[in-house]
C-alpha cells in the first residue's frame, strides 16, 4: 500500500531513516511522518460499538473517514459534531462495505436529537437512524454535504432536516423517511423531510421516498431560498397511525412553504398518494414555485393546491384526489396539465402502490415499479 504512485512520489523527501522504517513494514511510522506536518491529515476510522462511534464523531476532523461496522448502536447523547471538512477533505460517516448498520436513538434522554452536524462538506451514507425521542437526523447551516442512501424512521419528530441559514449546496439522495411521529405535538410536527427556517441555495433532494408520516412527507415551511424536489414520492402521510387520540399531523405530501417565505421552489417529476391533506400544496408561500410533471393520486384534499400565489404548473397529472384535481389562484400559471382544457389524462399501468414499498436498488435507487406510470412522454412523472 505504501508503493501506490502518489505515496511513492513523496518518500522521496523523507529521511533515509524513514525509507528503512518504510522497507521494514512500519506503514504506522510512515504515515505519521507523512501526515504530521502542515498536509491536512487524513484518517479512516473503523468502529464496531457505540463507544467508539461516538467518540469518533466527536474527534473527527476534515479528512476523517469514520466506518461503521453492521449491526445496531444506541448512542447514550446526540451524535454531534461542529466540525467542518473541506470540498477535497471531507468528513465521511458511512457503513462499512455493504454492511447493515442501524443507529438507534431508544437510550437517549426525552427530547434528544438522535444525530447533529453542524458544518460542511459532511459525506453520510448508507446508514439508518431509528427510534430517537425528537429529530432523527439534523444538519443546521452546512454547506456542501452529501446525504445519500439514509433511513430516517420512527423518530419522535421529524426524519431528516436540513435548517439554518448557510443551507448551501446540499444533496440528499435516495432517502427514506418513515413512521415518523412527534407523540409530543400530537402528530403535528413530524415530517419525513423538513427544510425548515433556514435559507441559503443549491439544495437538491432527489429519489426520496416520504411515507407514513404523522405530519406531511416534505415540509418546506420557512426556507426563504429555492429547494429543487425531484424524482420523489409522498405517500400515506397525515394518517393517525398511533391511536393518538388528540390527532394532529396534517398530512400534505408536498408542502412547500408556510411561515411567510415567498420562494419559487422547483418541483419537477414527483408523485404524491394517498395523503390526508394535498398532494402538493403552496402552503401560503406566494413565490412562482415551478411543478412540472407530478403525478397525484387518492390524495384525500387536492391534488394540487396552490390558491393565492404565483405558482407555475405544467403537464402535471391528477387523478381521483377526492377534493378534486387542482385549485389554482387566478395568479398561477397553467399549462398541459390534465385538468387544462384539452389534455387528455392517460390511463395508469397500474394503480397497486405494493412494488413501491419495494427494496431499492444495488446503488439506492427507487425500485422499478409500473405503479402510478402511463407511458407518456409529455404528461405526469415517470415514477423513476
Ligand atoms: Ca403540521
Ligand atoms: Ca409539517
Amino acid at each position: 500500500m505504501l508503493l501506490s504512485a502518489g505515496r511513492h512520489r513523496r518518500t522521496r523527501t523523507l529521511s533515509i531513516a524513514a525509507a528503512v522504517a518504510c522497507a521494514a513494514g512500519a506503514g504506522g511510522v510512515y504515515l505519521g511522518l507523512t501526515t504530521g506536518g502542515a498536509r491536512a491529515a487524513s484518517a479512516t476510522v473503523t468502529v464496531s460499538t457505540t463507544a467508539q462511534l461516538e467518540a469518533a464523531v466527536k474527534n473527527a476532523t476534515a479528512g476523517t473517514t469514520i466506518q461503521v461496522r453492521g449491526g445496531t448502536y444506541y448512542p447514550a447523547a446526540t451524535l454531534k459534531s461542529t466540525a467542518s471538512g473541506t470540498s477535497s477533505a471531507r468528513i465521511t460517516l458511512r457503513a462499512h462495505g455493504g454492511e447493515k448498520v442501524r443507529i438507534d436513538g431508544s437510550k437517549l434522554p426525552a427530547g434528544s436529537w438522535l444525530a447533529a452536524v453542524h458544518g460542511d462538506h459532511w459525506t453520510v451514507e448508507n446508514l439508518a437512524f431509528v427510534n430517537s425521542p425528537a429529530q432523527g437526523f439534523v444538519a443546521t447551516s452546512s454547506a456542501g454535504g452529501i446525504f445519500r442512501n439514509l433511513v430516517t424512521a420512527d423518530n419522535g419528530d421529524s426524519g431528516f432536516t436540513l435548517r439554518g441559514d448557510g443551507t448551501t449546496g446540499n444533496l440528499v439522495q435516495n432517502l427514506d423517511s418513515h413512521g415518523n411521529y412527534d407523540p409530543a405535538g400530537h402528530g403535528q410536527n413530524a415530517d419525513g423531510i423538513a427544510v425548515k427556517f433556514g435559507s441559503g441555495t443549491g439544495n437538491r433532494i432527489t429519489g426520496a421516498r416520504l411515507y407514513n408520516n404523522s405530519d406531511d412527507g416534505l415540509d418546506l415551511w420557512q426556507f426563504s431560498s429555492p429547494v429543487t424536489i425531484e424524482h420523489s414520492w409522498a405517500f400515506g402521510n397525515g394518517e393517525n397511525r398511533w391511536n393518538d387520540a388528540a390527532f394532529e399531523g396534517n398530512g400534505n405530501g408536498f408542502e412547500l412553504g408556510g411561515g411567510g417565505a415567498s420562494v419559487a421552489h422547483v418541483v419537477n417529476n414527483n408523485a404524491a398518494w394517498d395523503n390526508t391533506l394535498h398532494g402538493f400544496t403552496e402552503n401560503s408561500n406566494t413565490g412562482a414555485i415551478a411543478l412540472n410533471r407530478n403525478t397525484t393520486y387518492a390524495n384525500a384534499q387536492h391534488g394540487f393546491y396552490f390558491a393565492t400565489g404565483t405558482a407555475r404548473l405544467g403537464r402535471n397529472l391528477a387523478v381521483s384526489d377526492k377534493g378534486g384535481r387542482a385549485e389554482l389562484g387566478s395568479s398561477t400559471v397553467s399549462a398541459g396539465n390534465n385538468w387544462d382544457s384539452g389534455v387528455a389524462t392517460p390511463p395508469f399501468r397500474s394503480t397497486d402502490a405494493t412494488g413501491a414499498y419495494g427494496a431499492r436498488t444495488a446503488d439506492g435507487s427507487l425500485p422499478a415499479t409500473t405503479f402510478l406510470t402511463t407511458g407518456s412522454t409529455t404528461i405526469g412523472s415517470t415514477m423513476d
